[in-house]
């Protein structure tokens, strides 16, 4: 099991939560101080809610504005204090070089893990990618179903791979696996879907979900169906108290766990 894995299981345990918190706040560029109103924003929220959630997941909303070497520090710092993973969800989806280039940035900025797009394909496409994550000693987590409603468009096409007539994303899970992934993302408002996935990668990896209550996804269903993690965003940073509701969220799926 990777390092990120170990992390990611030991908060999950010590903070008893499936929670992965999105901090997507935004500030507008066009207000003065943006840079620290953000920053301070995300950082009352991160402190708020850290012992309800099991890890942090950063995207380009944060890493625009803040900097990677800048802001973002900060953050990572704060959340390496309270012993959470943090997660670059930059859904890398290049060619080889520059992937491999984005991903040692990610990682020497001090990421735990990022997240990818097997549409690119292996060769010269996320191997050097992978193989740069063993370097460092991260993880990679893969997209194979999205939550959003166009997924189906790609992910929820069906392809012929060797002689049969597949779903992209049962490839895709099968990869996750093959390739030795870190975990994979399932979108919440799919349980058929996450349900489908976990027998394929048969609890070798975590599933992390997206798209719980903003999205329209349910906990039950998608704990149910086999979710491992929710990503949570907009129910949480977005409410009048991120702490109660993160509290509540994670009871409610300890809950459907068991
Ligand atoms: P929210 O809970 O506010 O809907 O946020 C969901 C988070 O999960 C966002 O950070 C988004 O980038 C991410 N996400 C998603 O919503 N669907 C996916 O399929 C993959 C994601 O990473």
């Amino acid at each position: 099991m990777s390092i990120f894995r170990e992390k990611l299981e030991k908060c999950a345990r010590v903070n008893d939560s499936r929670v992965v918190l999105a901090l997507d706040l935004s500030v507008s560029t066009r207000k003065k101080d943006y840079r620290e109103k953000l920053l301070e924003m995300v950082r009352r929220v991160l402190g708020d809610v850290r012992e309800h959630i099991a890890g942090v997941k950063v995207n380009f909303q944060l890493l625009l504005p803040l900097g990677l070497f800048e802001g973002i520090q900060v953050l990572i710092e704060d959340a390496a204090g309270y012993g959470l993973p943090v997660i670059m969800d930059c859904k890398l989806n290049d060619v080889g070089h520059t992937n491999e280039w984005a991903a040692r940035h990610f990682f020497d900025a001090g990421f735990d893990a990022l997240i990818a797009n097997p549409f690119v394909g292996w060769k010269d496409g996320l191997e050097r990618v992978f193989s740069v994550a063993k370097e460092y000693g991260r993880g990679i987590i893969l997209l194979v179903y999205m939550s959003h409603p166009g997924a189906v468009e790609g992910y929820g096409q069906k392809v012929i791979s060797g002689r049969k007539v597949r779903f992209q994303y049962e490839v895709f899970a099968e990869r996750a696996k093959a390739w030795r992934a870190d975990g994979v993302v399932v979108g919440a408002t799919r349980p058929e879907i996450i349900r489908r996935v976990s027998e394929i990668i048969g609890g070798e990896l975590p599933i992390l979900s997206p798209g719980i209550g903003f999205q329209g996804g349910l906990i039950g269903e998608a704990f149910t169906a086999g979710a491992s993690y929710a990503i949570v965003g907009r129910s949480i940073y977005r409410s009048e108290n991120p702490k109660e509701s993160a509290l509540r969220i994670k009871t409610e799926i300890n809950r459907v766990l068991g």
